[in-house]
């Protein structure tokens, strides 16, 4: 053993250790993160690689996921388990240090999918499908984006019109996560009456979705498109407090803080992969962790992870307060995914060679990290959010 590594077993703290994170931390909130960490650890890692490389997410986890109880786990009643936002949180990062499609899965049962069900359904529509999504039983899918208005969702072409009591829906949306796995969907379509939403049930006639192959990010994860041609749909169909684009807005502030939470779960992933892996290679007779550049980068990168958790917790303890603004998860959504990112990339350098493969996860996590920095509002939208609480000024347009 060489003097230098004597040192560095006698003096290693974890990145997150040196914040003293957990005494942020309440007993439940610590009991949650380190069961969902374990489940992460045991179920998901071995398999994360070689379900990223087929680009497959299998059906059963969504069933596991239920039992994990992390499937709309911040809401109240029907099954689900009402936790605070921060345990919310939490598990999302431990669940995006497994893979952002297992994180992606989560969002968008939990805060898209039953969110909208539980903030603007029926009573008839929450009982009918918020206990089954609770449990994994049933798989929701969220229908806003379309191949034309992504950024822009208030131009959606997808249309709602009356037929006698009947609704009948036309339209496209895409880049739908879980399209294709979904039992359910809420789809978001213009209306003489402005926006509304609707459940619809993936085996409604009309209702096709397709899956959309060879990406290079969030492999595992289904991401599909939805093509409605003249879905008839009982009056029952329509969520019946959804007024307007507020509503399907107001669901994505819900998984943009989960978002807030979850890309600093593949940071962390990616430097702790990372410090290990500089402490075992030796190159020019030494650890690679003991040159001075390389501690630089580590120093940086957990600099910038240790920052956004407090961000985070602060969100979220913003938010538990009932008092968050949208522009305030923008702050968060914007700096920690573009953190998340920058870490990712520069712990694949450290890897050197190695960090091309889908043995270290640091790049499979850039690669998905690419999509989380364009879904739920791209970077650009976060930037023109915030610039309007500063300045008044609505730039989008
Ligand atoms: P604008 O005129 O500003 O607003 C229309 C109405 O909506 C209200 N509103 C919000 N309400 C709640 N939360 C928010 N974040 C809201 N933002 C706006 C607003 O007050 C207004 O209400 P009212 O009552 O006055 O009518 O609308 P705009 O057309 O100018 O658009 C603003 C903009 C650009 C910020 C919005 O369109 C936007 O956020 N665009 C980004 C679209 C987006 O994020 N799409 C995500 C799709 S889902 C997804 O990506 C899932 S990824 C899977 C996963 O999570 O894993
Ligand atoms: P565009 O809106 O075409 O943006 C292209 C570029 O132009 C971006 O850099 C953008 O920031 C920039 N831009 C746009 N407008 C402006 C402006 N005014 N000023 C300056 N720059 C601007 N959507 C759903 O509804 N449900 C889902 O479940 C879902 N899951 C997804 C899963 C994946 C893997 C991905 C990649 C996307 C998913 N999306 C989903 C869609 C996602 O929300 C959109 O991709 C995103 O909102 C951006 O829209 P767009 O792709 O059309 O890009």
């Amino acid at each position: 053993m060489t003097a230098a590594t004597a040192r560095r077993d006698a003096t290693t703290t974890a990145p997150l250790e040196l914040f003293d994170i957990n005494r942020l931390l309440d007993d439940d909130e610590r009991d949650i993160a380190a069961t969902v960490r374990k489940f992460v650890d045991t179920r998901l890692k071995p398999h994360v690689g070689d379900w990223f490389e087929s680009a497959t997410l299998p059906r059963e986890l969504a069933k596991e996921f239920g039992d994990l109880g992390v499937l709309g786990m911040h809401l109240d009643g029907y099954g689900c388990a009402g936790t605070s936002a921060v345990s919310y949180g939490l598990a999302c990062l431990e669940l995006e240090a497994g893979d952002s499609g297992f994180r992606s899965f989560v969002s968008v049962q939990g805060s898209l999918s039953m969110f909208s069900i539980h903030r603007y359904g029926s009573e008839e529509q929450k009982n009918e499908w918020l206990p089954r999504l609770a449990a994994g039983e049933a798989i929701g899918c969220f229908g806003l984006t379309e191949p034309d208005f992504g950024s822009n969702p208030a131009g959606m072409r997808t249309r709602a019109r009356r037929d006698g009591s009947d609704w009948i829906l036309s339209g496209t949306k895409m880049w739908i996560t879980n399209g294709n796995l979904a039992d359910v969907a809420t789809v978001w379509a213009h209306t003489d009456d402005g926006v509304r939403g609707f459940l619809v049930p993936t085996d409604t006639p009309g209702f096709t979705a397709n899956p959309i192959h060879k990406k290079l990010s969030l492999r595992a994860s289904v991401t599909s498109e939805l093509v409605l041609d003249n879905v008839r749909l009982p009056a029952s169909a329509e969520l019946p407090h959804a007024r307007g684009l507020g509503a399907p807005l107001s669901c994505l502030n819900e998984a943009r803080f989960g978002i807030v939470f979850g890309a600093l779960g593949a940071a962390r992933d990616s430097l702790e992969t990372t410090l290990a892996y500089t402490q075992s290679r030796e190159v020019f007779e030494r650890p690679l962790s003991s040159f001075q550049l390389t501690q630089e980068k580590l120093a940086n990168m957990t600099l910038e992870l240790g920052k956004g958790v407090l961000l985070a917790l602060h969100l979220g303890r913003i938010k538990d307060a009932g008092a968050i603004r949208p522009e305030q998860v923008s702050l968060g959504k914007l700096n920690n995914v573009r953190e998340a990112l920058a870490i990712a990339r520069e712990c694949r350098t450290l890897l050197g060679g190695s960090g091309i493969t889908l043995e270290y996860s640091p790049l499979r996590h850039a690669n998905n990290l690419e999509s989380v920095l364009t879904y739920e509002g791209t970077s650009e939208m976060h930037m023109l959010s915030i610039g309007k609480a500063l300045t008044g000024h609505a730039a989008f347009r």
